[in-house]
């Protein structure tokens, strides 16, 4: 049985989430998702994401490569997440490349590559123009 991690925010969610959640669950028998709560995100980022943190993990639980999703509340905690949940691979998207080389005495970490051309804040821009046309 290998477990596979992923962490994330997952807001507005879009295909390029679907294209790393599937590659990811496709490393091992089981996919787990940290979804990034809400409070981390404005810590991080100075903003609230769009979607709640009970939506945004409503919508990875529903996914059939999904087995398992929980909140993340700290950015410090990840070590911690992956041996609770007895991951055998960490995995990110390559805009996070070697940020999780630490966690190599863990697990095996895998940085897969983005989809090109898509992203969170580039929807919520569109959308913002869009409106005030
Ligand atoms: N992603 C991708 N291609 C895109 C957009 C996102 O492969 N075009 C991937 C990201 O690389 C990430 C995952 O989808 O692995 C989730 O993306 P975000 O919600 O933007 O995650 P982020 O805010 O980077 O949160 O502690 C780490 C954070 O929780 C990661």
């Amino acid at each position: 049985m290998k477990r596979v991690l992923t962490f994330g925010t997952y807001d507005v969610f879009h295909v390029g989430h679907i294209n790393l959640l599937q590659r990811a669950a496709a490393l091992g028998d089981e996919l787990i998702v940290g979804v990034s709560s809400d409070a981390l995100n404005f810590s991080k980022k100075g903003r609230y994401p769009i979607y709640s943190e009970q939506d945004r993990m409503k919508i990875i639980n529903s996914l059939r490569y999904v087995n398992l999703c929980f909140r993340e509340e700290s950015l410090e905690k990840k070590a911690e997440y992956l041996k609770y949940y007895k991951a055998d691979v960490l995995v990110m998207g390559d805009d996070w490349k070697g940020k999780f080389d630490e966690f190599r005495d863990i697990c095996e970490v895998v940085y897969l590559e983005r989809t090109p051309s898509v992203s969170t804040t580039q929807l919520i821009e569109v959308i913002t123009t869009s409106r005030s046309e």
